[in-house]
């Protein structure tokens, strides 16, 4: 009812406010403790918990078809689903906000949204795995979606990027075939989240245009950290236009704050078993400690008379736009702060189109993003219906007008006689360019009708290989360890034969190196040359935190009985002064006491129930009997050493040290045997500080220590 009221308000009057959190409050309902159940029609209910049956004192008889009250219940829940996105079916999302620096991008746009910095626009931001179903695991090797809503004043834009710079194809008619490719193979709907197997390699195989693409996605951001850790891109090259009726080409990016971080393959395969949802729980965790998720907002503009002075075509989304060749301009901020009250509603009829630009803003002719125009609003209308736009998160912030009518699940009455323009009535008249209307900027457009692709369109491998080039040696040995896991996967021969010549055509060694591990054909000579070239805005090293936090990052305290009190509270204490999560992690949950204390603490999980891929670091203190339990257990034991082996930070003091330097028998890796602060070992990410008299060490300075 309330959406309805709502919805018909916007429809003519607007809304009073542009923040759509004020916006949604309308559409959002509390249940009221204690409160009175009602029928959809609102009529109360005074038993939810028996069907009305025919009984008597010995059975509870037959149930009656009569009960409207139980069939309404049965009736709505088997109504509950809608269809799942046909691609980016898995997602999270939240609200926030974003804002521009300054007016730096006027010259290129008039659109208030990037160029006002008094505005403050509402965002929501959906983040999506690409491939799996709804119910799948979060930190399978795929492309992440990064879909945002901006709810301007002048309307919805909706830009619907990835994670990744780049696509698989170039044309969009290529799209269904490709998602047939990637998703579950037809005969046996096998495998989930994957695309490790012969369809998807068969496909990309014979597909060199895919080539680009697919090395990002082996390469480690494949496997981000956290949503909050990626960059996204828009993809697709848009346009913006300026006061001065100029038009520029532009890409759009986001870098984030906390720089971009992966997960190694393995702690990836083991967190899809133990918390399959580890990145919505980590988004909603840091959003809800304090900790909002940041990006820095920046453009690639190339002026329109600049189009073809390139090697490579500006409007084919298998490439990007060198940064060496076009500058980032950063113009603002992507800002994450607010949780969503209920998921259906808000994260899964969240709806998004391409084609929903400002003005000020459009499209280009970039045949993937013109095809996108067309099937993301046809998507909606069979995934909920043709009046999705009137869904309170779909609802933009401005006032909407138009003479559309009818379809399913109307939700506007609109009050007047005329539902058509022109009319007597002269309501709903289009609005002129000169006053906000949206115009298309007038491009000179001829040619010959003909099912082609651009000259420059046909090169698929230079960038390919600039990205193979730009890579550090551990990100190439990540890249070549998940080509041979895929290729491995797939057990035609001919699939991975195929595609060991497609990296030939990258790098003479991957392919040697991948053929090898894979079973495929080892090349005898490169298929083309490797210059050597590189573009260091590639790799991930390169989006080091300006300033490095360890704020939102979980970090583990393994305790037992016997344990330095004084320590865990000075360590928990310098973690929470730097915006880190620390958990106490015990033998069992519930009251580990300290040594010499009678009250103990309660500790957050019991070694079995979270294991060390869930945290970014681990801290043991000192404690001589608690130490001696951590030795004596077999899991503790391999929490130090699978930590160590996904590169993980891991802090000891005192007997903690000892334990470590049992558990972790690595050659080279050197222990502190001093007490002195002065003296703090780190050695391959271990910091210790020895044995002697905890106490007289500062754990709080461990922590500061820790973080230079
Ligand atoms: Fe797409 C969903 C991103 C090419 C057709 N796409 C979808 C979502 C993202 C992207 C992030 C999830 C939106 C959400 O959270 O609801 N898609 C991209 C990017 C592309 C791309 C960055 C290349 C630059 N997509 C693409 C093409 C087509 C589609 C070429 C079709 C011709 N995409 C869809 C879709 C989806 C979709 C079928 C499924 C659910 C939806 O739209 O709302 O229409």
């Amino acid at each position: 009812m309330t959406s309805i009221t709502s919805a018909a308000k916007t429809l003519v009057e607007g809304n009073t406010s542009t923040d759509k959190t004020k916006c949604l409050e309308s559409d959002t309902i509390t249940p009221s403790v204690g409160g009175g159940l009602t029928t959809d029609h609102g009529v109360k209910i005074s038993d939810t918990d028996n069907w009305l049956k025919v009984s008597d004192k010995i059975t509870g008889g037959p149930s009656l078809l009569e009960d409207q009250i139980s069939r309404e219940k049965i009736h709505h829940f088997d109504h509950e689903r809608i269809p799942e996105r046909v691609v980016h079916a898995r997602g999270a999302g939240a609200h926030g906000y974003f804002r521009v620096f300054d007016d730096r991008a006027a010259k290129y746009t008039f659109a208030p949204v990037l160029t006002d910095a008094s505005r403050k626009t509402s965002v929501f931001v959906r983040f999506s795995t690409v491939q799996g179903a709804r119910g799948s695991a979060d930190t399978v090797r795929d492309v992440r979606g990064f879909a945002i809503k901006m709810y301007t004043d002048e309307g919805n834009w909706d830009l619907v990027g990835n994670d990744i710079p780049v696509f698989f194809i170039q044309d969009a008619v290529k799209f269904p075939d490709f998602v047939h490719a990637v998703k579950p193979e037809p005969h046996n709907e096998v495998p989930q989240g994957q695309s490790a197997h012969n369809n998807f390699w068969d496909f990309v195989g014979l597909q060199p245009e895919s080539a680009h693409m697919v090395m990002w996605v082996m390469s480690d951001r494949g496997i981000p950290r956290s949503f909050r850790m990626m960059q996204g891109f828009g993809v697709n090259a848009y346009t913006l236009l300026n006061a001065k009726g100029e038009q520029h080409f532009v890409k759009f990016h986001l870098i984030p704050e906390l720089g971009v971080h992966s997960l190694v393959w393995d702690e990836a395969l083991k967190i899809s078993g133990q918390d399959p949802d580890f990145h919505r729980k980590d988004l909603n965790e840091a959003i809800e400690s304090g900790c909002p998720a940041k990006w820095t907002f920046a453009i690639q503009t190339i002026a329109e008379s600049d189009e073809h002075n390139f090697e490579f075509d500006i409007l084919d989304a298998t490439k990007v736009w060198p940064e060496e060749l076009v500058p980032l301009q950063p113009i603002g901020e992507l800002v994450l702060d607010r949780t969503v009250n209920e998921f259906f509603p808000e994260t899964e009829q969240v709806a998004f189109c391409t084609s929903h630009v400002v003005p000020g803003i459009g499209f280009s002719d970039d045949p993937l993003l013109q095809g996108r125009n067309f099937s993301y609003f046809d998507t909606q209308i069979s995934r909920l219906g043709l009046n999705w736009e009137q869904l309170p998160i779909n609802k933009p912030v401005c006032p909407v007008m138009n003479h559309h009518r009818g379809g399913q699940h109307q939700s506007c009455i609109v009050k007047s006689n005329v539902n058509y323009w022109p009319n007597r009535n002269a309501t709903g008249q289009p609005v002129p360019p000169s006053e906000g209307g949206y115009a298309e900027y007038p491009q000179k457009v001829s040619g010959i009708k003909q099912r082609v692709r651009g000259p420059k369109f046909q090169e698929h491998f230079n960038q390919a290989q600039l990205f193979y080039n730009s890579l550090t040696p551990y990100e190439r040995s990540h890249l070549i360890s998940a080509f041979s896991f895929e290729l491995s996967h797939c057990d035609d021969p001919v699939v991975y034969e195929t595609y060991t010549n497609i990296l030939n055509n990258i790098d003479f060694d991957l392919a040697k190196i991948v053929a090898h591990n894979v079973g495929g054909i080892t090349p005898r000579s490169p298929a083309r040359d490797n210059p050597g070239e590189t573009s260091p805005a590639l790799s991930q090293k390169y989006y080091v935190p300006k300033t490095p936090t360890i704020a939102s990052r979980r970090v583990a305290i393994l305790v037992a009985d016997g344990f330095d009190q004084a320590n865990v509270e000075g360590i928990q204490e310098a973690f929470r002064e730097l915006g880190a999560l620390p958990f106490l992690i015990g033998p069992r949950r519930g009251r580990i006491f300290p040594k010499g204390g009678k009250s103990g603490v309660m500790v957050d999980h019991h070694f079995e129930g979270q294991r060390s891929t869930l945290f970014d670091a681990v801290f043991i203190p000192s404690g001589i009997e608690h130490a001696k339990v951590l030795s004596d257990i077999g899991r503790t034991v391999h929490w130090i050493r699978e930590s160590f082996g996904h590169c993980k930070a891991i802090g000891a003091i005192g007997d903690g040290a000892d334990f470590l330097q049992g558990a972790l028998d690595v050659p080279g890796l050197k222990f502190s045997n001093s007490v002195s602060k002065e003296d703090v070992v780190v050695s391959y990410g271990v910091v210790t500080v020895g044995n002697g008299k905890p106490d007289l060490y500062s754990t709080s300075d461990f922590a500061k220590g820790k973080k230079e």
